[in-house]
């Protein structure tokens, strides 16, 4: 398989310091010691009950980093990991037969997943009574990325004599997909998702040269809500350039009247000028005028290359001012690939899913299916945290009513103790005064005074 030399998107960042304008969110602050539980209530109060306090759309604020942090590497990590895992991509190919799509997927992906037809096919096939599906995959490896490839064909289509319902079985299959997608998404384990939905749908009209026809536009119309459409020419080689540009504006107003949808490539704000035109130069070549060739062939000055040689010439595949192929394997392998897969999960499939649950019945429980609604989450976290606080307040209160009671319990037993004590002596003083009195008034009456031992033995103030 030929190896690209296209860089990888992501290398360039690796180790590269964040710019110095990037943002981070800071939702919480940054403690200058362990934080306690009351320096965490305290913040938690502050924040919330301050007035300058603003909901979570305000609360990103800009920081600049003062360092290389590292979060820089994450589109290597994304990188690293995709490459592990593979990539897988599944294409469909629909047109008349004979129209050139297995040599298309074959000069596409550049390996042989179709034979060439002189090798396997009987002289007297059976027809088959209806369009038929049929699925090939194969793991092709490029640069050591791998992509499991799966391309789905549908001979029969458009060759009956009555081909008003070639569509249906191709809807019917592409349907088929998407229900097998939603029924694994509903079961309870989903650990092996397979995604086997179409991703994209390479429509070949056939090169008249006049406009489309009813077979081609009724399969756009119906097809269009339910896979990516790429319509391209085929076999371009057998128109001159001026009959692809009229074929192409006639293709393109029939594709408008009829209100098609056909694939356009997105536009993001951020994409740099150099994509917004290489995006531009795509989109303006649809539907692509291509030419399949898995064959190479001399061209001029002895280059070997890919193409189909005519008497008059040789026409190149890979030669962008030859056929429109270039382009088209550059949408859908190297720029459009992972797009065309979103588009067809969030919007092709969503909408089919929508519309099957709804058939079925099945409307949002809000009960059981709650949107969550940013601001009243942060609304009820914030009760959830005031109901804590008031709980630790009432806590703390209670603790310090019950200090204060045993404290003033204490207090007052001492009181109590020393009232006893002051009683006590206030007591024995007077106690002591009476019998000086007593004393006194015998000395002055000339009565003999109780002997010492007797009077040591009361209490003295004098010692
Ligand atoms: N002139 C010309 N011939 C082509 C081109 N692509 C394929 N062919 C030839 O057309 C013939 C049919 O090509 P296939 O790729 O088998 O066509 P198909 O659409 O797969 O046919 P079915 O499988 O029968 O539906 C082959 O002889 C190819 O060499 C092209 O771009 N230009
Ligand atoms: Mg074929």
């Amino acid at each position: 398989m030929a190896r690209t030399t296209q860089p990888c998107p992501f290398n360039s960042q690796e180790n590269t310091p964040s710019s110095p304008d990037t943002s981070c969110h800071a939702l919480y602050p940054t403690p200058l010691s362990s934080p306690t539980p009351l320096d965490y209530s305290f913040w938690l109060s502050e924040k919330f009950n301050s007035t300058t306090y603003q909901w979570p759309a305000n609360s990103v604020i800009r920081k600049k980093l003062q360092g290389y942090v590292g979060f820089a590497n994450l589109p290597n990590q994304v990188h690293r990991k995709s490459v592990k895992k593979g990539f897988h991509f599944t294409t469909m190919v629909v047109g008349e037969s004979g129209l050139g799509k297995s040599t298309l997927v074959n000069t596409l992906f550049n390996t042989t997943l179709y034979p060439a037809k002189n090798d396997t096919v009987e002289l007297s096939p059976e027809v088959p009574k209806t369009v038929e599906i049929q699925a090939i995959t194969a793991d092709i490896e490029e640069n050591g990325v791998k992509l499991r490839l799966t391309v789905v064909d549908t001979p029969g289509f458009g060759d009956f004599v009555n081909n008003e319902e070639s569509w249906k079985p191709i809807l019917d299959n592409i349907e088929a997909r998407f229900d097998a997608y939603l029924e694994q998404e509903n079961r309870v384990n989903r650990h092996k998702m397979v995604d086997n939905r179409i991703h994209a749908c390479i429509y070949f009209i056939q090169p008249t040269g006049h406009a489309l026809k009813p077979l081609d536009i009724e399969f756009m119309r119906r097809l269009h809500t339910r896979v990516n459409l790429i319509p391209v020419i085929a076999k371009s080689d057998t128109l001159t350039e001026e009959e692809i540009r009229v074929f192409k504006e006639r293709i393109l107003a029939d594709i408008t009247h009829h209100n098609i949808h056909i694939y356009q490539a997105p536009q993001y704000e951020y994409d740099d000028s150099e994509t917004i035109s290489e995006n531009r130069e795509i989109m303006a070549k649809i539907p692509f005028a291509i030419v399949g060739s898995d064959k190479e062939v001399e061209a001029e000055g002895g280059r070997r290359v890919r193409g189909r040689k005519y008497p008059w010439g040789v026409i190149e595949v890979d030669n962008e001012e030859h056929c429109d192929f270039v382009k088209l394997r550059q949408m859908l392998i190297r720029t459009h690939m992972e797009e065309l897969k979103e588009y067809t999960n969030d919007v092709l499939y969503e909408n089919y899913r929508t519309e099957k649950l709804m058939a079925m019945g099945i409307q949002q429980d809000p009960s059981v299916f709650k949107e969550v609604n940013p601001l009243q989450k942060m609304e009820e976290e914030r009760q959830l945290h005031e109901t804590k606080l008031a709980k630790m307040e009432s806590e703390m209160k209670m603790v310090f009513q019950a200090k204060v009671q045993e404290k003033e319990a204490k207090l007052k037993q001492s009181e109590e103790e020393l009232y006893a004590r002051h009683k006590e002596m206030k007591e024995a003083l007077e106690k002591q005064r009476l019998e000086l009195e007593e004393k006194k008034r015998r000395i002055e009456s000339g009565r003999p005074i109780t002997p010492e031992k007797k009077q040591k033995k009361g209490f003295s103030f004098n010692k």
